[in-house]
């Protein structure tokens, strides 16, 4: 499994390499790089005589059909996008073990279907609404969105035509009801399994959360001539309501609501410049919590105070939510033969939530769903430090080995 492992460490290595901007990995949504990562891939999955396609939204789909697979298989995979200096490793690290789970499989020569899905989008940078690759699998695809324009006014349309795709075959992409089960391996993203020296850990939920975009409007004005009670400055308003933001949820996460998080990560300022007052100023919030209710109260409550501040200063506000996705559970059934394989091979059982949303919260709804993490060091993500210890990536290739054999006795 060693060398299994460190081909999978240095294909993600090697994918990190592909990016929009030099010195550090951003891909977003079907951007150029997205070609040399599908090629790489593709190479990878041919190499194990697997039947690779692209669907209409860019999702990379290797399909393994032994001899004496039944017409169900089972689905694997995450995604291949990624947020601004990315990691190495968010998403890309399941599809390449996903990739040496069917090479295992063959190994061990498991009559077993398995497809292997690269997901074009699950980020949501580029249109700000993640999830578009695993949407368009699930049959759940709002071609509503393909009029949505990226920052560089691009529809996601002519953006899936520029990449050699046709948005008008999307429902082509959906999985019909001859799929056993997705699983996600994916890494924590989070200081747990650190914490306690565990290499890997069954997901038993993933957290739900609710973006919006909100836009603060003002009036743009010279920063030397105009006094400071004539002001409607649109970024004095976003950042009175983004420290609101901060200190009412810090505080109810240490009292009635325990793991609440609410982010505001983006803003955008126009005219953005040091001697003008900021004209208009457009920030991305998010919110996550396990209670849909108490999310949604939430939200009401601070796009209340946000209303409130714009009121009292003078401004236009408006607000979109780009997304609510409800805190899913994963599949019983497959998480119990995932944490019996992880104990068959040794090592401590650990269920874990996540607090990152994944494909598999979408997959979820649709097939059984289950994830595996591996441990992140430092509990570091979405940031180039992002790292796996390579003893863990084997950990969750021995994983494998055991569930997949005990998949394939199972639906044999
Ligand atoms: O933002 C997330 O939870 C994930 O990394 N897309
Ligand atoms: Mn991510
Ligand atoms: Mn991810």
């Amino acid at each position: 499994m060693k060398e299994r492992a460190e081909r999978a460490i240095a294909g993600c290595r090697r994918i990190a390499l592909m990016t929009e901007e030099m010195g550090r990995t951003t891909r977003r949504f079907l951007t150029e790089p997205t070609h040399a990562v599908h090629a790489l891939l593709r190479e990878r999955m041919e190499a194990l005589g697997m039947r690779v396609a692209v669907d209409a939204v860019g999702n990379l789909r290797g399909l393994w059909l032994p001899r004496g697979a039944g017409e169900k298989r089972l689905m694997l995979g995450s995604h291949i996008d990624t947020v601004p200096n990315a990691g190495a490793f968010d998403g890309v690290l399941g599809v390449m073990l996903a990739i040496e789970w069917v090479g295992i499989a063959k190994e061990l020569r498991l009559p077993l279907g398995i497809e292997v899905t690269a997901f074009s989008e699950e980020e949501g940078m580029r249109y700000g609404v993640p999830f578009l690759g695993s949407r368009a699998v699930t049959g759940t695809f709002d071609a509503t969105m393909l009029k949505w324009r990226d920052a560089d006014g691009v529809t996601m349309d002519a953006a899936m035509r520029a990449f050699g795709l046709d948005p008008g075959k999307i429902e082509d992409a959906a999985i019909g009801d001859d799929v056993i089960g997705f699983v996600e391996l994916h890494i924590e993203q989070g200081p747990v399994l650190e914490a306690e020296g565990i290499p890997v850990a069954v997901v038993e939920a993933i957290t739900g959360q609710t973006r919006l975009n909100l836009r603060f409007t003002g009036q743009a004005n010279h920063a030397g001539t105009t006094p400071m009670h004539l002001r409607r400055d649109a970024l004095a308003a976003a950042a009175e309501w983004i420290t609101k933001v901060e200190k009412q949820i810090r505080k109810a996460a240490t009292t009635t609501d325990p793991g609440l998080v609410a982010t505001v990560g983006r803003i955008v300022v126009e005219p953005n410049a040091g001697n003008v007052i900021a004209g208009s100023a457009e920030v991305g919030f998010e919110i996550r919590y396990g209670s849909s209710a108490a999310r949604h109260r939430w939200t009401k409550k601070l796009v209340g105070d946000a209303e409130a501040i714009a009121k009292r200063r003078g401004i236009g506000f408006e607000w979109t939510e780009r997304l609510d996705q409800q805190t899913v559970r994963m599949d019983r059934r497959l998480s119990t033969m995932l944490k019996a394989a992880v104990n068959g091979c040794g090592y401590s059982v650990r269920t874990i939530p996540s607090g990152a949303g994944h494909d598999a919260m979408v997959m979820a709804a649709h097939v059984p769903t289950t994830m595996l993490f591996l441990r992140s060091p430092g509990g570091i993500s979405h940031h180039p430090t992002e790292s796996v210890i390579e003893a863990d990536v084997e950990a969750s290739l021995n994983v494998g080995r055991e569930f997949l054999m005990r998949l394939a006795k199972e639906v044999g």
